[in-house]
């Protein structure tokens, strides 16, 4: 019943099943495997599509004949396992060269050097199938704002997204960007920290309308915000692109849980929300098993991610046809178009009318909200019991 298909767009990327286990204060507690035995993994498990990083494929050293042998190699795991490429995107974090950033860099070197490598890794995933292509500026930010003019580095930050939408363009491409918000970590202070920031930066480019969001549970949750409300927002702005879907409690580092596992109520908000607006994307899952986890035990958390995205999907279409709940939800909403003419817009007719108008306030402070039963019937739900 809650098995994965290709239709419900299930996707990891090469780093997430791929993940060794290396931590800030150990060493890998797994043995790494190939792209094409990732490939492998993941289509045993039924997962739909892969994703990766330019270097999670080619190394940043390889020659030519190597990046062309390991792309021949790939594309062959792809064909033989009908695993497809959805997304891409580049490492623009771990060599040294990135210790200050990539685009927003202090060293105009290093942002042009990030511009290579960005381009040449878009036509790595062109040629790979991807149509989304991730920014996730981990290492843009500061430890000291000493460091770092902010509004310099927006500035450099959106002279790179706009020549690479140019080169996007200029290709003919079908390719849409997504930008990643994180607030911290690996720097101390990251730009674009959130979805609503990310949005606005948007606004100022060249080509918004190339250019979406991929909102990540964690990276949210780290800051306190609710994450639901983040991608409705991303959602009404036409801007819900892509997804990184995993799970952890607020405030703590970016831990990348098995989605739904920690906070299964918000997650099931969440669920519910892109089924009820038909969201059409990948549901990428940015998310690794316990640094104590064999691979046998990989293969159970990327199951798991997709099972309990099911299991909720399943939770919400119950709570949406659940007779009480829309009797309840009838009632909370309730409306007899008195003022509808508001939706309309301003005018000086619906200015006279709402002036005109006498409220009775303790009435309407005193309307009963059955909150209460409501929040409970969906944690009923949630818990299995109704
Ligand atoms: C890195 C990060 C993720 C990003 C990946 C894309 S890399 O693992 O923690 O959130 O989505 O660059
Ligand atoms: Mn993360
Ligand atoms: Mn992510």
């Amino acid at each position: 019943m809650y098995e994965p298909k290709p239709e419900h767009k299930f996707s990891f990327g090469l780093w997430t099943v791929g993940n060794v286990g290396r931590d800030p204060f150990g060493e890998p507690t797994r043995a790494a495997l190939t792209p094409v035995q990732l490939v492998h993994l993941l289509a045993e498990v039924g997962a739909w599509g892969v994703n990766f990083h330019d270097n999670d494929l080619v190394p940043i050293d390889a020659t030519p004949a190597e990046r062309d042998q390991i792309v021949r190699d790939f594309k062959a795991a792809l064909a033989a396992t009908g695993i497809v490429v959805p997304m891409a995107t580049t490492n623009l974090f771990s060599h040294p060269i990135f210790k200050d950033g990539a685009f927003t860099s202090n060293d105009p070197a290093v942002r042009a050097y990030a511009l290579q490598k960005t381009i040449n890794a878009i036509d790595l995933g062109v040629e790979l199938g991807a149509t989304t292509y991730v920014f996730w500026g981990g290492r843009e930010g500061t430890e000291s704002d000493s460091t770092k003019n902010p509004l310099e580095a927006l500035k450099r930050y959106r002279e790179a997204i706009n020549f690479l939408c140019a080169y996007v363009k200029d290709q003919g491409y079908t390719l849409r960007f997504a930008l990643e918000p994180k607030p911290n970590e690996p720097r101390g202070h990251i730009f674009l920290p959130t979805v609503g920031d990310a949005l606005a930066f948007i606004a100022t480019l060249d080509y918004p309308e190339m250019v979406g969001v991929n909102p990540e549970v964690a990276h949210e949750h780290m800051a306190g915000l609710n994450f639901t409300h983040g991608v409705a927002m991303a959602y009404a702005a036409g801007k819900l692109f892509h997804i990184d879907l995993n799970d952890q409690l607020f405030g703590r580092y970016d831990q990348d849980f098995r989605f739904g596992s920690v906070m299964p109520k918000q997650a099931f908000y969440l669920v519910k929300f892109l089924e009820d607006v038909g969201y059409e994307g990948s549901r990428h899952f940015d998310a690794h098993a316990f640094r104590s986890s064999n691979y046998e035990d990989v293969k159970a958390f990327a199951r798991g991610c997709m099972r309990t995205y099911l299991i909720l999907k399943d939770k919400a279409a119950q709570f949406n046809a659940d007779p009480e709940v829309q009797q309840l939800l009838a009632e909370i909403n309730a409306d007899d178009g008195a003022f509808s003419y508001l939706s309309a817009g301003y005018s000086r007719e619906a200015l006279d009318k709402l002036r005109a108008t006498r409220f009775d306030r303790e009435a309407l402070g005193k309307r009963d909200l059955p909150y209460e039963r409501l929040d409970q019937i969906t944690l009923d739900i949630l818990l299995g019991v109704r």
